[in-house]
């Protein structure tokens, strides 16, 4: 059995991180590492409590989060997941199955496929479409959701990749790697409404990610 490890990076995530980390327990045995930069809630209490390995990381930017996080990892498996109990950590288990039976390197957590209205607004919809749109144009790769933040795959593929972001656009950044060193699959997942306060800002990070695409081309 291939060794699990979960990064789950968090700022202020104390109404949700307990959940994600016992429906994780629930479905996979797998080192479980939170990465959290500064929290002013019991977000770091709650997750050791719990039996997780908490990292500080100071440096804000989610990239770096979970650049800490999987460089800590000690398995074989990298999961990326957010702390906010959106993402349904019970798609770990099939998606394991699916990586080893498929041999695929890399598993994407689709949001579109499923979304409705209430779970993904119009807004959100036209940017991801537009930065997904763009990645298509200018590295060829055809993908879903390339704003996802969940994913299942190879520590082996992640050794071989290169110029990862720092911020937000470290998601895209990930999977244009895998799809250049690798084999990535998208499955459609259901995703869940935030109940706290979004770290996304979604005009800025929108597009920066935009701008990040073609900075990622040139250094291609
Ligand atoms: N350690 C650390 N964690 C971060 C940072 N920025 C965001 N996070 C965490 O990373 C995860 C993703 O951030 P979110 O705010 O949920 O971003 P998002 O999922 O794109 O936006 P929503 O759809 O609004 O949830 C959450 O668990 C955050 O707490 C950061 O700079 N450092
Ligand atoms: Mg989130």
């Amino acid at each position: 059995m291939a060794k699990i490890s979960v990064v789950i990076p968090t700022i202020n995530e104390e109404k949700t991180i307990g959940e994600v980390i016992s429906r994780i327990r629930k479905v996979c045995d797998a080192e479980i590492i939170i990465v959290d930069t500064d929290s002013r809630d019991r977000t770091r209490e709650i997750a050791q409590q719990m039996g997780a390995k908490v990292i500080q990381e100071p440096r804000r930017g989610y990239g770096v989060a979970y650049k800490t996080g999987f460089n800590a990892a000690t398995g074989d498996i990298l999961v990326g997941i957010d702390g906010d109990a959106t993402y349904p950590p019970e798609i770990i288990a099939p998606a394991l199955d699916i990586l080893e039976l498929d041999d695929i390197d890399f598993i994407s957590c689709d949001r579109m496929t499923l979304r409705t209205e209430r779970n993904y607004t119009m807004l959100h919809f036209v940017g991801n479409s537009i930065l997904n749109v763009t990645i298509r144009i200018l590295f060829k790769y055809r993908i879903v959701d390339s704003q996802s933040g969940m994913w299942i795959f190879r520590k082996s593929l992640y050794e071989k990749m290169s110029h990862l972001s720092d911020g937000m656009s470290f998601s895209q950044d990930l999977k244009i790697e895998a799809m250049k060193h690798g084999t990535l699959i998208e499955i459609p997942v259901k995703y869940g409404i935030r109940i706290t306060k979004p770290k996304l800002r979604t005009w800025n990070d929108g597009f920066s990610n935009l701008f990040q695409i073609f900075v990622k081309r040139v250094k291609k």
